[in-house]
């Protein structure tokens, strides 16, 4: 296992369109590991491959308040979306803001779990809300465009300062 190395916005690494999985083999079991080590010790309820720069349609889910119940997605999308929901998010690739988005509040979304197997399901709520998140990293969408103009530029400048201040 290995804790990997989380992109912060506004990285335009975070912008990279991901390309499908072709095959689920052991090394992106490897990779789901180390990633869910990696959002674990963050600590965070989901993480996608782009976050750690790795380009692939692959997103992990832990919304248990145990932490032992991850959940696996590769190359999710979602099929049909029902009614809205305004949720405060998070998003470890921008530490430390938490701004409210809306979104579809009950998907029904098609993936292959960690076994290449087809899983198609209706969520509704905190899930359904985590995937749709997910998926947008995968797309290079991070949940600040999402919000003014204004905001997006407050936050890239204080996002910015730290990281130079972390030098
Ligand atoms: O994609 C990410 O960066 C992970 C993100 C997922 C997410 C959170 C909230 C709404 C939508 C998607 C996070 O995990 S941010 C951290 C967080 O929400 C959290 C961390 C520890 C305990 C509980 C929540
Ligand atoms: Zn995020």
């Amino acid at each position: 296992m290995a804790l990997l190395e989380i992109l912060h916005y506004p990285d335009p690494r975070l912008r990279t369109q991901a390309a499908p999985v072709t095959d689920v083999n052991d090394d992106i079991r490897t990779l789901i590991n180390d990633m869910a080590e990696t959002m674990y010790a963050a600590p965070g309820i989901g993480l996608a491959a782009t976050q750690i720069n790795v380009h692939k349609q692959l997103i992990i889910i832990d919304i248990s308040e145990s932490r032992d119940h991850l959940q696996v997605f590769i190359n999710p999308e979602v099929m049909s979306k029902e009614s809205e929901i305004t949720t405060e998010e998070g998003c470890l690739s921008v530490p430390g803001i938490y701004e409210s988005v809306t979104r579809a509040e009950i998907i029904t979304y098609r993936a292959l779990d960690a076994q290449g197997k087809k899983i198609e399901e209706k969520v509704s709520g905190l899930l359904a809300v985590c995937i749709q998140h997910e998926i947008d990293h995968l797309k290079g969408k991070v949940f600040v465009d999402y919000l003014s103009r204004l905001k997006q530029q407050r936050i890239s400048k204080k996002l910015l300062k730290q990281q130079r201040q972390a030098m």
